[in-house]
């Protein structure tokens, strides 16, 4: 017999976990189906920035208690271009800040509650696949256990993440997809270390870009821009260190502790939308249907942003029996979707260091310049990055 559910959630990412915690605050039964262990989710370690609206959405789902105790608060940010730091004061020109507060950690609040709840969810599905999603009655089916399962279900949401099985599920003459890979990808290292500064530093440097990041007081991460064709076991700790210290400025280096990794990854850098976002009864949500490169700390926050509308249409379709909400939800997500991808993708173009740099290094270097001497400009950075509104 199969299982049945008001929304079938496939992906226990950020994603689809601040998804079914909304529904099930507002009486809307869902069941989440994962393919990996909750160990092997909590151990990807990603995004460090909060904006204002994604920590409002976690305090709304009940899951903010950790983070408003153990998140920084950050009223700017540093940019760091040929060894001189300039200061985007987001408070001074938006009025806002972000919060610092990782990913992991949101996923672990957001799981523990889940759990707390009694909340279904089953973690190690395999061949997870979404059907009839045009018709009335989807379902998906799965194997767990060694079993096959069947959850039938009124809607179902895809929040698998990039390399997720819905947005393949859709017949390819229905969907678009825009895409932008960029010639290089970030080296990341994660210690337990305190950061060389209370904030951010974004630097922009002839050997590549660089990224100083934190996720506590006595936590940093890293980012070195590198090569797309690099192999991550030809950089030890010590190298990595290395090659940071000569992409800082003076203070940070003096400022700089190293300690062993705890962790060390090379991400691609990418710009992808996929449209539309719905597909009959079927949702794509976060990652699954887009993604950008991590320059503009924005990925997370854009989940955020699709649950958000996404819950609002759910809410609207269960109480007040009106579609309209569903109706919109792609155009209403593509819309902040596309600006954030524009703003992610200008920030790494402005940023780092390109093929043909003899040009482009001028174009960033003026654009640099125009944004550390113009309001104007410094607060077009500021708004976007402190998270447009939703
Ligand atoms: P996720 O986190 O990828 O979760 C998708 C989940 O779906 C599961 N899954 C399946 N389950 C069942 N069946 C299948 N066939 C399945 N296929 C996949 C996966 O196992 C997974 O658990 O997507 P979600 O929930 O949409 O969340 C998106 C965010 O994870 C992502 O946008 C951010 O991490 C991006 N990002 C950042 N975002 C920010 O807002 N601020 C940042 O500072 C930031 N820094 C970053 C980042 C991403 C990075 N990397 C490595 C991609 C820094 C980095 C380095
Ligand atoms: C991070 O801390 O992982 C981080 C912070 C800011 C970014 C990207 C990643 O823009």
């Amino acid at each position: 017999m199969p299982m049945r559910t008001q929304v079938a959630i496939i992906g226990a990412g950020p994603s689809g976990l601040l998804l079914g915690q909304l529904l099930h605050k507002h009486g809307i039964d869902n069941i989440i189906l994962e393919r990996h262990t909750p160990e092997y989710v909590l151990e990807r370690i990603r995004a460090g920035v909060i904006e204002q609206g994604a920590v409002d959405l976690l305090t709304e789902a009940g899951v903010g208690e950790r983070m408003h105790a153990e998140g920084l608060v950050h009223d700017g940010t540093q940019i760091c271009v040929d060894g001189v730091r300039h200061r985007i004061d987001f408070k001074a020109l938006t009025g806002k800040s972000v919060t610092v507060y990782g990913q992991t950690e949101i996923t672990r609040d957001l799981m523990d509650a889940r759990r707390a709840l009694g909340i279904p969810s089953i973690y190690e599905a395999y061949d997870v696949a979404p059907h009839d999603f045009s018709g009335q009655h989807p379902r998906v089916t799965y194997r767990h256990d060694g079993k096959e399962g069947a959850i039938d279900c009124d809607f179902i949401a895809g929040c698998d993440g990039f390399h997720g099985v819905c947005r393949k599920s859709v017949p390819p003459g229905s969907i678009k997809n825009y895409e932008r890979v960029y010639p290089f990808g970030w080296l990341g290292l994660l210690s337990d270390t305190p950061p060389v500064s209370e904030e951010l530093i974004y630097i922009r440097h002839q050997l590549g870009f660089a990224l100083c990041s934190m996720r506590s007081t006595t936590r940093s991460r890293y980012y070195l821009q590198c090569s797309l064709a690099e192999d991550i076991d030809a950089w030890p700790d010590e190298r990595f260190w290395e090659e940071l210290k000569l992409r800082l400025d003076d203070e940070a280096r003096a400022a700089l502790v190293t300690g062993p990794s705890l962790e060390k990854s090379i991400a691609p850098l990418r710009s992808f939308v996929a449209e539309p976002l719905r597909f009959g009864r079927l949702f794509l949500a976060g990652d699954a249907g887009h993604i950008v490169p991590p320059t503009g700390a924005k990925g997370l926050n854009l989940a955020a942003s699709d649950v958000y509308y996404l819950w609002q249409a759910l809410i609207e379709f269960y109480k007040q029996k009106s579609s309209a909400g569903l109706d919109h939800y792609s155009a209403r997500a593509l819309a902040r979707i596309w600006k954030a991808e524009r703003f992610s993708w200008w920030m790494t173009t402005l940023l780092h260091t390109f093929p043909d740099q003899a040009f482009e290094g001028k174009m960033q270097a003026a654009e640099l310049d125009y944004i550390f001497n113009s309001r104007s400009a410094a607060t077009a950075l500021a708004e976007n990055y402190v998270g447009l509104p939703f």
